[in-house]
């Protein structure tokens, strides 16, 4: 049984795909904690909060049940368990997707061909649902791991299980058909604490660095010195958050220019600015973004 301390508690995935992110994520909240896999509870030194490590399966109910206030897990496992829970944010990372794979030479075209087919899944719920709204009366074969063996062990006809980039399944002799899902790593929180109002203000708090470091993620600031003649078609190559600042400097033909720039595009954006006439082009990393 675990304890109640009075302290909140999130609850993510002791060992696996999810817990890097995870825990990286929390770090970038200023959350400052050891995180041991063998044990169950890390405490953060500054904020109340226990990080507890569970199985990624668990965490849905647990999060339901309260024994966790909020959790980080992927929507695919949620959807599976259909759990009460409240989704606070997506988080951009554990992308995948749950499909419906069939044998390479497999004569099924279109969904309704998987009529009287034998899928093997660890998703039945979702997978009956999927069924059951494109009307196709299939047979679900409910397996506990291993899914891309089971056509080759002639357990099932075809499989629905999630892929990423897709090598499993080619591996195992089979091709893509459709998408069942959609799935990345999400926030959750038990609807109850929400409206908790000893909780909720941590909960707020925490909510608010989260955000900070998601928008921050992927972005670069960038402050350059420019002629004042450049400003506007600098402006243009510009695609900031907001206008960006335009500080002046001591000479009066020249001014400083700082603004946010998506990672992907930066490179570009550089070419362009010195092409415009800035220079002394300096970037630095983001870490937040408080809006
Ligand atoms: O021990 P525990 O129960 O906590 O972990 P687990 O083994 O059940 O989960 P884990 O760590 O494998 O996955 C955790 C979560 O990561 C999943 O619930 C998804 O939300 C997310 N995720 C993202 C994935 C994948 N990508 C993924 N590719 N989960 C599993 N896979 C598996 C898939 O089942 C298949 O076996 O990877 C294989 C396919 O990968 P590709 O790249 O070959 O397509
Ligand atoms: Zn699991």
């Amino acid at each position: 049984m675990l304890a109640t301390n009075g302290r909140m508690k999130i609850a993510i995935q002791r060992s696996g795909r999810l817990t890097d992110d995870s825990v990286n994520l929390l770090r970038a909240c200023g959350l400052s904690f050891e995180f041991q896999k063998q044990s169950l509870y890390s405490p953060c030194r500054n904020f109340n909060l226990d990080i507890l490590a569970i199985r990624d399966d668990d965490i849905p109910e647990y999060v339901q049940d309260g024994v966790a206030d909020m959790g980080i897990v992927g929507e695919n496992i949620i959807r599976e368990r259909n759990a009460k829970v409240e989704v606070l944010e997506t988080l951009g990372f554990g992308g995948c997707r749950l499909m419906i794979s069939i044998p390479q030479r497999s004569p099924i075209r279109k969904i309704a061909d998987l009529r009287g087919s034998r899928i093997g899944t660890t998703y039945p719920n979702i997978l009956k649902t999927f069924l059951k709204t494109n009307k196709v009366k299939a047979e679900v074969i409910e397996l506990s791991g291993s899914v891309e063996l089971a056509p080759s062990l002639d357990v099932a006809d075809t499989i629905c299980d999630l892929v990423s980039t897709g090598t499993t399944a080619k591996m195992n002799g089979l091709k893509p058909f459709c998408t069942v899902l959609e799935s990345q790593a999400v926030l959750i929180a038990n609807p109850a604490i929400l409206r908790d109002k000893k909780k909720k203000p941590d909960i707020d708090r925490l909510s608010i660095r989260l955000k900070g470091s998601l928008e921050a993620r992927g972005k670069r600031y960038l402050m350059m010195n420019a002629p004042v003649q450049s400003i506007s078609r600098i402006k243009e190559i510009l695609p900031s958050l907001k206008s960006p600042t335009i500080v002046p400097l001591a000479d009066p033909n020249l001014v400083a220019v700082h603004s946010v720039v998506a990672e992907d595009v930066f490179w570009d954006v550089m070419e362009k600015l010195k092409k415009a006439g800035a220079t002394g082009i300096i970037v630095v990393p983001i870490e937040t973004i408080i809006q």
